[in-house]
This record gives C-alpha cells, sequence and structure tokens, in this order.
C-alpha cells in the first residue's frame, strides 16, 4: 500500500450521526480507537459549513499524520488545504481534480459496477468498491454487489480498494478475505455510543484479516 495513505479503517462522517456529540469529537474518538483515514462528507452541505468543519478536522489529523479526504467538493479541499478529494461518477473528473490539486493530493474514486471501472485513470490513486451490503446510510446508491461481484471486480482494479456499505465488524473479515484493502464506514462509528471502542472493534477484526491475506499470498 501506499505510504501515503492507509486505508484498512477509513472513517466517513456524517452530519446527523455526529451532530449529538459533535463531528469533531466523534473524530478525535475514532482516532484513538484506530482509524487511519478520515473523509468530510456532508452531502448537499453549505460550502462554507463545510470549508469550517474541514479547518477543524485539518487541524486534529494533521498532529497525527492521518489525511482528511473531502468527499465530492474539489474546492473545499483546496480551500482547507485537505490531503485529497473523494470523487463519484457524477463529481469533477478525478483528472480535473489532480489539475486543481496537484501530484501529491491523494484522489479516489468510486466505482460501483463492471462499466465504470473504465473510468479509473492514471489520477486516481484508490478506489472506493461500492456498496458492498445494503445500507440504509446513503439511500442513492448502486444495488448491493455482494462478496462475489465484489471479489470479481476487485481483480480486475490494480491500485488499492476500499469496500464500503453496510460494513460492521461482523462482516468486515469477509470483505478483506474478498480483496479490499480497508474497510470504510459511516454507522458503524457515527451512530456507535462509543466511537472509540467502535473503531476499536473494527480494528481488531480488520488487522488480522489483512494480515491473514498478505501471508496466505506468499504461499
Ligand atoms: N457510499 C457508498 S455506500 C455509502 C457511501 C458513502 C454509505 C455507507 O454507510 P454505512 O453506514 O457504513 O453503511
Ligand atoms: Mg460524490
Amino acid at each position: 500500500m501506499s505510504a501515503r495513505f492507509n486505508l484498512s479503517l477509513y472513517l466517513v462522517t456524517d452530519p446527523e450521526m455526529t451532530a449529538r456529540r459533535g463531528l469533531v469529537e466523534t473524530v478525535a474518538a475514532a482516532l484513538e480507537g484506530g482509524v487511519t483515514m478520515v473523509q468530510l462528507r456532508h452531502k448537499d452541505g453549505p460550502a462554507r459549513a463545510m470549508v469550517e468543519a474541514g479547518r477543524a478536522l485539518h487541524a486534529l489529523l494533521a498532529r497525527r499524520g492521518i489525511p482528511l479526504i473531502i468527499n465530492d467538493r474539489v474546492d473545499v479541499a483546496h480551500a482547507v488545504g485537505a490531503e485529497g478529494v473523494h470523487v463519484g461518477q457524477d463529481d469533477l473528473p478525478p483528472a480535473a481534480a489532480r489539475a486543481i490539486l496537484g501530484p501529491r493530493a491523494i484522489i479516489g474514486l468510486t466505482v460501483s459496477g463492471e462499466p465504470q471501472l473504465a473510468t479509473i485513470d492514471a489520477s486516481v490513486d484508490y478506489v472506493g468498491l461500492s456498496p458492498v451490503f445494503p445500507t440504509a446510510t446513503k439511500t442513492d446508491t448502486a444495488p448491493a454487489l455482494g462478496e462475489a461481484e465484489f471479489a470479481a471486480l476487485r481483480r480486475r482494479i490494480r491500485l488499492p480498494v476500499v469496500a464500503i456499505g453496510g460494513i460492521t465488524a461482523a462482516n468486515a473479515a469477509r470483505v478483506i478475505a474478498a480483496g479490499a484493502d480497508g474497510i470504510a464506514v459511516v454507522s458503524a462509528i457515527c451512530a456507535a455510543s462509543d466511537p472509540r471502542a467502535a473503531a476499536q472493534a473494527l480494528r481488531a477484526v480488520v488487522d488480522p484479516a489483512l494480515k491473514a491475506r498478505s501471508v496466505s499470498h506468499l504461499s
């Protein structure tokens, strides 16, 4: 995996799920539990509020060397000085994001099915393959891939792949075994009563699953 980022436990934030505890407080707790990457996601949120939230998160994450990725909004990523952006199929194309954010930016792209494999170009650093399982968090997703389809698509992608959609501590090991280099979660951490413990529980599943896979690859 790239030295610039570690996809193994990727927290994607949700403004409503983090409202009670607070966005920064939720992310701080999740960091203590071991998240390796954070994405600020605020669908249709006002740009000004996103920039403010992004700056607050960036101050927290930079101290720990954890990259901040902004969902969709390349302009917000630029304004915040975030490490990268995650774009979907209807957002700015990865090459346009790269042109704006520069060669060191981390650019992630969502892929939800075979036809979209062709959109992975040289500007992309990692792929978010989704949704693996049904999820109530995002209602406009493509149908869930399931593990077998996820594994088949993953084999056709040469870049690091993070799995997202309906992932919990109960199914995370299966997703890693299917070829994911990490898991991205919203509700499993943001909606947890104890985000630190939730992140720890996920790490306790993901770390051995990744280790088991790298060992089996050597044999
Ligand atoms: N993209 C594909 S599924 C999804 C996103 C942002 C939501 C995942 O949320 P959860 O709560 O981890 O299922
Ligand atoms: Mg998007």
